[in-house]
This record gives structure tokens, sequence and C-alpha cells, in this order.
């Protein structure tokens, strides 16, 4: 797997490239054995280069993995074994002009590639994955974002069992070929890098549609897809168009080719991939129809055919000078796909979601051994920096850029961003650049976001003085040390606030010096390690609404009682602040249940968190989502990654012990609103649609508390929801509230029913696999692995292994973290296995084992055991050689 031994990359040995390649002509012969590529590389000194060191003509040196060389020729020479040298990862040849051509052809055999990185077979069809690193193993080039070329790509195989061959660009020619083959030529116009190439030969049909731009020009679009699979596009194609739309109206931007393709395969190491012209997506993140994909798996589709085609501008046509950029492109292209997602759906609701996702496994990241910034600045395999960080962490710091210069400010800034850049392989500070010019401001403080890692502590005392009516509010912002740095400097944090009067109205917001009030919610800066705001004209003792919207990634605390949680769970103007009172609440009345169990008390449940609930559930006038937002608890692994030493036993103890409680207490007004929620589900057809999607949630979460009573009448709920659902949402959720129920005729009717239902559909059989792995009843680990044994399920398919494997390790932890270690012992061992086929996806499952040091000393040498197992196991990928190091450092 590995070829040298792993080594550290620091940002701070940047260098620009040595050679440019203004051309790329590339030719496939596509077999059932082997591949051949072809490459000719129109090539030439970069003239920064020959700036600063000098005319003389350095070595060219070609990235190259694992790929047999069958011939080099330097312009019309070819060159023999004595003219270069030949190693395990480069190819170096000393070039005699300034401009050349290089022809490489050389023998891969994408039939036997199961890391799905460079050229490999899925399904049967051929298709590419090249960012960050897999065009070199492809054929030898120079594989670094900065080197963008034009490319012009011909494809040839069997024409029988290949009758699509697709590349980027346009096509521009076609036709027959000998022995039964055929072949077919593209041409991209626009200069890339390697990173975006892709090709794609196979049998699929497509969906088609148009899309005319906002200039009046005709786009193609194309939907692939495995012939069985053609009626479930619909929704990503209207998903496309929606995309194309928003991005005209919101950021300027028009789609530029004539032609915009997706393709869906099955065996895909993570969700999509933004190749120009050519998205090739992981097939459960194209398909969706209602009897088949959930509302969160239509809205995951949307999301993601979202972020792929926003790409297009944000990393394609301005794209990343190297990979320690990579937030450049993702952060910001979160970013966008979250406004997108939040115009379609309920801004709220997509903030809170999206808020939950990042405090509960973003921040374990920032606390983890492989905690690093927004822009890192040493990796020793980028495809282990495609994280949370990197992305959710990097959409915060753009989130928080266009809080503190403003909506039109920050449209300014992202037009003067790709006016300035396009073409250009850039860098995070030439964005940030962009953002200062077109607004006039200096964010050096701010750029520590990118470069300090950890989450920000932000603790919040108030003073009120009744005599002078002054308020003040004293911020004291702290940052944990990270394995990469001790010292951390202040942070510039934007925090949106508010102040309560009594009755719940806003309070005009003036600080002492300021002439006049500045609107009832605003944005203070908080720029020094410790700052005091004073409000005046405060009649009255306020309570606070703070970092309002979650208007920066840090952890909050201020000392509210419950009371004043629920006050302001019903009264806060702010939405998301809204349901953050009542997560606050929960997580204080839970923590009383943890303390509880841990001393062996009886368990009581703060009737606060009933009353608070009560009341949301029987106002008719909320929105349905929120309502289904606030009814969820914090998850367990929110929980643990909040508390100092993660006991997990004690968290789900206490989590399921005030689920009961709520479900006792609730049940009427949780069935009133089931029953009247399944009664509009049965009458009317599915729509994927906000409104929709709202109504299913509460009537789903609602079913999973009521099951807790294990009521006759909530167990025939739950099997008529299951047998009688048109669609996907409402039968999984009675699926898993059935599985996760002690009534095991019913349970196993209902798991036979459905695999034999769905055992053709791959996509339908790993849900069921994950809602058996996520169930927490115990024995666990057993049923995962007789699953491992079902024959639906298969090793080599990344969608499998995150669906069974992930979904244990990661959500069911109770089972996970079981006392003696068994779980840490499949899990490393299942790491092993797939680091000698799949390193990617070895790396990624390993993450649960790397937060050791959260839990107690008896599961801390479990973990670390296991960790030390697979380090010596054998030769370790690149992937999993950094992740288990930097876990023991
Ligand atoms: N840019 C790709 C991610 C590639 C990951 C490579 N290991 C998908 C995306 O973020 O859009
Ligand atoms: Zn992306």
């Amino acid at each position: 797997m590995r070829t040298e031994q792993p080594k550290m990359i620091y940002l701070k040995d940047y260098q620009a490239p040595e050679y440019l390649i203004d051309e790329t002509h590339l030719t496939f012969e596509l077999f059932e054995d082997h591949s051949l590529v072809h490459a000719q590389l129109v090539m030439r000194r970069n003239p920064a280069r020959i700036l600063e060191s000098g005319g003389g003509l350095p070595p060219l040196v070609l990235d190259g993995q694992q790929l047999e060389l069958l011939s080099v020729s330097l312009g019309d020479r070819e060159l023999t074994a004595a003219d270069y040298q030949l190693s395990a990862n480069h190819l170096t040849l000393q070039p005699a002009s300034e401009s050349f051509t290089v022809d490489t052809s050389v023998k891969i055999h994408p039939e036997s590639n199961t890391a799905l990185e460079g050229l490999y077979k899925s399904s049967g069809m051929f298709c590419t994955q090249c960012e960050a690193e897999g065009f070199r193993k492809i054929t030898y080039y120079l594989d670094r974002p900065d080197v963008m070329s034009k490319f012009t790509t011909t494809v040839v195989a069997e024409q029988h069992s290949y009758p699509v061959l697709l590349s980027n660009g346009n096509p521009i020619a076609s036709g027959p070929g000998e022995d039964g083959r055929h072949w077919a030529t593209w041409e991209d116009p626009f200069m890339k890098p390697a990173y975006l190439f892709a090709l794609v030969a196979g049998d699929l049909w497509c969906v088609e549609d148009s899309f005319t731009t906002m200039n009046q020009r005709e786009v193609a679009l194309r939907i692939y897809v495995e012939p069985e699979n053609i009626d479930k596009c619909q929704h990503a194609m209207t998903s496309l168009k929606k995309s194309m739309r928003w991005d005209e109206q919101t950021y300027g931007r028009e789609y530029d080719l004539d032609i915009f393709m997706i393709v869906a395969v099955n065996d895909f190491n993570m969700g999509a991939m933004e190749n120009k012209g050519l998205n090739i997506f992981n097939s459960s993140a194209v398909l969706a129809r209602a009897e088949t994909a959930t509302d969160a798996a239509h809205q995951r589709v949307e999301a993601i055919v979202a972020h792929e085609y926003f790409h297009n501008w944000s990393g394609n046509r301005v794209t990343c000078r190297d990979w320690f950029q990579l937030s450049l492109k993702e952060g910001f292209t979160v970013f966008r796909d979250a406004g997108f997602s939040s115009d379609m759906n309920s801004r709220t609701v997509k903030r809170i979601q999206d808020v939950a996702y990042l405090r509960t496994h973003q921040f374990a990241e920032d606390a983890g051994p492989m905690a690093h910034a927004v822009r890192p600045e040493s990796f020793i395999e980028i495809s282990n920096f495609y994280t949370l960080t990197v992305y959710e962490k990097g959409s915060e710091v753009v989130g928080m850029i266009r809080t503190l210069v403003g909506a039109e400010g920050f449209r300014k800034g992202s037009d003067l961003y790709f006016e300035r850049h396009d073409g250009q392989a850039v860098t995070c500070d030439d964005f940030v650049k962009a953002m200062e010019d077109a607004n006039g401001i200096d964010l050096a403080q701010f750029k520590r976001w990118y470069s300090q890692a950890g989450t920000p502590r932000l603790a919040v005392s108030e003073a009120y003085d009744a005599a002078a009516k002054t308020y003040s509010l004293t911020f004291r912002q702290s940052c944990p040390q990270t394995p990469d740095k001790v010292e951390k400097l202040p942070f510039v944090i934007p925090v949106e606030l508010g102040l309560l009067d009594a009755k719940g109205a806003a309070i005009a917001l003036r600080l002492a010096g300021e002439a006049t009030a500045q609107g009832a919610s605003r944005v203070i800066s908080v720029t020094e390690a410790e700052q005091t705001f004073t409000f005046v004209d405060i009649a009255e003792q306020p309570l606070p609404s703070l970092l309002r919207g979650f208007s920066a990634p840090v952890k909050l605390s201020f000392p509210y009682n419950r009371d004043q949680l629920m006050f302001l769970m019903q009264h806060d103007s702010d939405g998301f602040n809204r349901w953050d009172a009542g997560q606050q609440l929960a997580v204080q009345v839970l923590q009383d249940l943890i303390a509880q169990h841990q001393q062996g008390q009886a368990l009581v449940l703060d009737q606060r968190l009933v009353t608070a609930l009560a009341t949301l559930l029987a106002d008719d006038s909320l929105d349905q989502a929120m309502v289904a937002e606030m009814l969820s608890l914090p998850g367990e692994a929110y929980l643990a990654e909040i508390s100092e030493v993660a006991d997990i036993e004690a968290i789900h103890t206490a989590r399921e012990f005030a689920r009961q409680q709520l479900a006792d207490s609730l049940f009427d007004g949780l069935w009133k609103r089931y029953q009247a929620n399944r009664e509009v589900s049965r009458t009317t057809d599915y729509v994927a649609e906000s409104a929709h999607f709202a109504r299913r949630a509460l009537q789903n979460i609602a079913l999973s508390y009521l099951m807790l009573t294990e009521k006759p009448q909530v167990l025939a709920a739950a099997i008529e929801q299951f047998d009688a659902a048109d669609n996907m949402t409402e039968r999984l959720t009675a699926l898993a509230v059935l599985v996760n129920s002690p009534f095991e005729a019913e349970k196993a009717k209902a798991l036979a029913v459905f695999a034999e239902h769905f055992k053709d559909n791959a996509l339908v059989m790993d849900q069921w696999f994950s809602v058996q792995a996520g169930s927490t009843l115990p024995g666990g680990l057993e049923r995962v692995k007789a699953l491992m044994q079902h024959k639906a399920f298969n090793i080599k398919n990344p969608n499998k292994v995150r669906a069974l494997i992930g979904a244990f390790a990661g959500q069911n932890l109770i089972n996970f973290h079981a006392a003696d270690g068994s779980g840490y012992r499949f899990l490393a061992d299942l790491v092993i296995q797939l680091n000698g086929f799949n390193p990617q996806i070895a790396s990624r499952q390993l993450a649960p084992l790397t937060r050791w040091r959260k839990y107690d000393s008896a599961r801390q040498a479990l973990m670390k055991g296991e960790l030390e197992r697979i380090r010596a196991s054998g030769e370790l990928s690149s992937d999993v050689f950094e992740v288990v190091s930097k876990s023991l450092a």
C-alpha cells in the first residue's frame, strides 16, 4: 500500500511549480484486465520560477504511483532507462529547452483498484476520483492544484459494455473503432488542475433536461445512472436547476459550459465530486424518490447537488493554490450550500441542524488528537484533512465575515474575489483580501480563525446598575491548547445579542458613548481576552439573549438558571436561540440525572423540562419542524463531548430515563399530534417540500417517544405506519421504533418484510443495516457481526461500511463502549482489514478510537491498546499511519 516512508509536508515549504502544463492530451484504452493511458503534456518553464532561480533548467519531477511505465518521450525522442529516474512516486527527466512536450504511456489496473482513488471500476463501469492526489495513479503528471491545464481526452472502450463514454467539457468527436470498440473525444476549454479531471465509461441511461442561463444560454443537463435507477433522478434534477438559478440570483454566478453532467456510482469514498462539467456522485447523493429515500435523504441530495454545482465557481474557476488552502473552496462552498438549503427550506431549522452537528462532531475533532486549524500548517496525508474543521468550521468562518461586513458587503467581496481570481489558484489570504478591499476593512486579527485550532470558550458575566440604569456584559475568551499550538491569541468573535425585558419584549440597544440606540438585536465584536460592553438606558434588569443564530463557533457560557431558560424558550425573538435555550435547559436537567446515576441515587427528572415541552406541544401555531427539533433531547455524543470524562453508561441511562418520563408525561399531547399528522400523511400524496418535512418530522419524533410507553395502541399505530406508508420517511421510522422496542415478533417480522421488499435496492438496504446497527438494546455487537454475514453486506462498498460499522461505532455508543472492550477490538480488526484495500475508509472509520482520552482509565487503556495493535499490524497506509501515530503521540 505504502510506497515510501510517510513524511510531513509543511505549508511554509510551498514553492511554485518549476514547470507548467499548458495542454494535456489524454487517450484511455480501457480493457477488462488492464487499461492503457497515453498522455501528451505540452509544457514550459514557469516564468515565475525563472526570475527566482535563474535561467538553468531544473529536472522535471512528475508524480506517479502504481503506474507501469511503457514508454516515455521528450519531444520526438523516445527515452531509454538511462535518460530518466523512476521511483515509487516519481518519474524524473531532464528537459533540454524551456518549452517541450512529454509523451508517456502507462499501464494501470482499474479492475483491481479497491482504494477507489484514480481510475477504478464500480458495478461494471469505469469511473475516476482524482481529488486530492488520485490523478498520479492514472498517469505521470504535476499533480498539484496550482498546475492548471487545458485537457483533451479520448476514451476508447468496447461498445457493447460501455456505450457511454464521458469526460470533462464538451464532446467534440466520436466514432466506431476496431473489434467492437468505439471512441469519444471530449475537450474542456477551461484550464483546470488535474484533481478536477473525470472519466466515465459504462452502460448508463440518462435523464435529460435543460437550463437557460441569465444570459440566455442553453445548457444541457444530464444525470447518468444504471438503467434500474432511471426513476430516481427527478429530485436531483430539480435540485440542480434550483441551484443554478440560486447561484445566479444570490452570487451572480452563471454556468459556463454547454453541458453539465452528473453520474451516479455505487462505490464511492465520499458524497460526491465536483469535476468540471462531469460531477461524479455516490449514488446515495443522487437517487431519491418517496418510496426509497427519507426526507433527510431528499434534503441531503438537494444539498450535495447544490454543493458540487456551486464548486464550479468556488473551487473550479477559482481553485486552491495548494492543499493547505482546502477550506478556501470547501468552507466557502459549504457556506454557499447552507445558504441555498436555508432558502429552499427553513432557515432556522437548517441552522439548528448545522449547529447541533458542528457542536457534536467538529467540537470533538477540535478537542482530539487530530485537531487542526481551518488552514492546517502541516499534514502527512491530505485525504485525512477533508474534515469537519475544514468544511463546517471553515463555513462558520466565512459566515462570520458575512456577519461582520453585512449581506451587501459580502456580495461585493465575493464579486471581487471571483473577478480578481478567475482562472487562478489562490489562497485563503486572497479570499480575505478581496473581502477587505471590497469593504475597506482590516481583517488581520480575524484571520486567526484560519491559523489557530481549537474551540474558543467565551465566558460571559453580567452586572446591572439600577441607579445608573446601565447593564454591562463582560466577555472572557480563551482557547484550549491543541497539538499544534499551546498559546492562542484572542480571536475576533462576533456576538449577535439582544436584551429582553420582564415581559419578553426587546430592549433598544445603546452602548455607552453612542448617541442613539442601534436596534434591538445587534452584533458586537469581542476582540480582546477580556472585554466589557455597557448598555445604557436600561430601565430594569434584563435577560440577555447571546450568540443569536450561533454567530460564532465558540462554547459560550452564561449562568442562566432554568426559569430564565424557559423564559427564553418562549420569548426570544431569535428562533435559533429559542431552540438553544431548550437545549441548555435539557443539558442541565440531564447532567443532574447523570450525577444522580453516578452517585447511585434514584433518578428524578426536573419537571420544568416536562412543562416546557408540554407548552410547545400544545401550541398549534408553531412551526412543526421547530417543535420537532425542540422535542429532541441533546444526543449522547454531544453530552459526551461536553463532559470532562464521558461516562457513556450514565449518559445513556440518564437520557433514556428522561425520554421515558417525557413519553409518559406528554403522552396525550404526543398522541394527538401524531394522529393528526399521520392522518394527513395517509390522505395526501408524498411531497418533498419543507412544510411536509416538518409535519413528518413531528409525527416521527412523536412516534419514537410514544413507543417507549409500550401501549398497545402505539404498537398498532407503528405497525400501521410501517405497512401502509407510501414513503420511506414514515416506513423507516416505524421500522426503527419497532427495532428499538421489546416487541420481538413484530420487530422480526418488520425486518424480514422490509429486507424482502427492498433486497435489490442497495441504498435502502443500507438504511436497513443502519437502523439495526444503531439499536442500543443489549447485544449490539453480536447483531452487527451477524449482519456482516448478510448477503447484502459487502465490505468493499464504502456505503455498506458506513451504514453498518460507522453507525455502530458512531451512534450506538452504549454498545460500542462496552466495558469489556469488545467494541474497540471489533473496530480495530476492521480498520486493519480496510487498511489493506481502502486506506481512506480505514482512516475514517478509525475516528472513534482516536478520542480515547475522553473516557475513564479502564476504557482509555483498552482503546489505546487497540490503537497500538493497529500500529503494529504491518504496513500501514499513510492515511491510517497519520491518524494512529497522532492519536498515540
Ligand atoms: N471535493 C470533494 C471531496 C474530495 C475528497 C477527496 N478525498 C467533494 C466536495 O467537497 O465537494
Ligand atoms: Zn466540496
